[in-house]
């Protein structure tokens, strides 16, 4: 397929270029139709976050990356878009904070897993679990595909990171005794409000932002760590995040009344 060229000086080039990839690994197999939707919905939050990383979601960061350090079983929960999104990205987390990398998908398929797995392997990933038979667990209260788990991984992982979720699985794996970490962009989202932190940001920022965060603290003794956890209110956190949210809808409420004035003043002087 012809590869649709993104001029740079194009206003909203970085947007228009994580949707190509997305749609690249829609027709490699790897993206599911509801996928793209899915990153529909998720522009829709970052423009109104203003498509950078806030000082909340580096605040929820920090929570998290004491969490996956402090972990003895971490595990990186991947599905179609998160592989599409950030593969390179999660391979190097993970190997910084000893993660395995599983793949769990809702609309599962072998041809789907394979494809994510081969993707994972491209971008520097030695094992990757979950794989077709390798998911030979259940959890329980799931009705989907995605209560399906791996036993050297979601089965047995105290700390889990599930980047673009949906929130049956974070409830479960929560009631599980399983501290999850979720990135959402949508603050409002079932996932966001079930995890023990949730990083309300794009996952191609957070997770090289999380990468950073985790060489700084990576030294940190435990008791800092767990302090770090102990401080964090994912409940506080998401309504700052709504509040943030709100701000910049007042604000781009007055600019657009402005722009709205200015063109009153244009009709009456043509
Ligand atoms: O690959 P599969 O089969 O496992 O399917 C994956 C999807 C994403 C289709 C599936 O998990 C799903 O349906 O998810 P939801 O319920 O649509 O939720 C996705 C959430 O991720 C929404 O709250 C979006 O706002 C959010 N989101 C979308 N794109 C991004 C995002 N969050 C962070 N970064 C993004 N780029």
């Amino acid at each position: 397929m012809k590869e649709t060229r993104i001029s740079p000086r194009h206003p909203r080039a970085e947007s228009l270029r994580i949707r190509e990839r997305l749609v690249e690994h829609f027709n490699s197999g790897v993206v599911t139709v509801a996928g793209l939707l899915a990153q529909g919905r998720g522009e829709a939050f970052d423009y109104l976050l203003g498509e950078k990383t806030t000082p909340n979601a580096l605040n929820a960061m920090k929570a998290a990356t004491a969490l996956l350090l402090a972990a003895k079983h971490p595990v990186i929960s991947v599905n179609g878009n998160a592989a599409a999104l950030a593969a390179k990205n999660i391979v190097r987390l993970a190997k910084q904070v000893n993660a395995k990398i599983e793949v769990n998908l809702f609309h599962r398929s072998l041809d789907r897993e394979e494809a994510i797995e081969k993707l994972f392997k491209k971008a520097g990933a030695t094992q990757i679990l979950g794989v077709g038979e390798a998911s030979s667990a259940a959890i329980p209260e799931i009705a989907s595909d995605r209560r399906r788990v791996d036993p050297r991984g979601i089965l047995i992982a105290d700390v889990v990171l599930v980047p673009l979720e949906d929130g049956d699985r974070t409830e479960a794996l929560v009631k599980m005794g399983k501290r999850v970490i979720a990135i959402d962009l949508n603050p409002l989202s079932r996932t966001a409000k079930f995890a023990n932190v949730t990083i309300v940001d794009n996952i191609v920022r957070a997770v090289p932002s999380l990468i950073r965060i985790v060489e700084k603290l990576r030294t940190e003794d435990k008791k800092r760590l767990r302090k770090l956890v102990d401080e964090f209110d994912n409940a506080r956190n998401l309504s700052e995040a709504t509040e943030m949210i709100e701000k910049r809808l007042e604000s781009l409420a007055q600019e657009s009344q402005k722009g709205a004035h200015l063109t009153v003043l244009e009709e009456k002087d043509a």
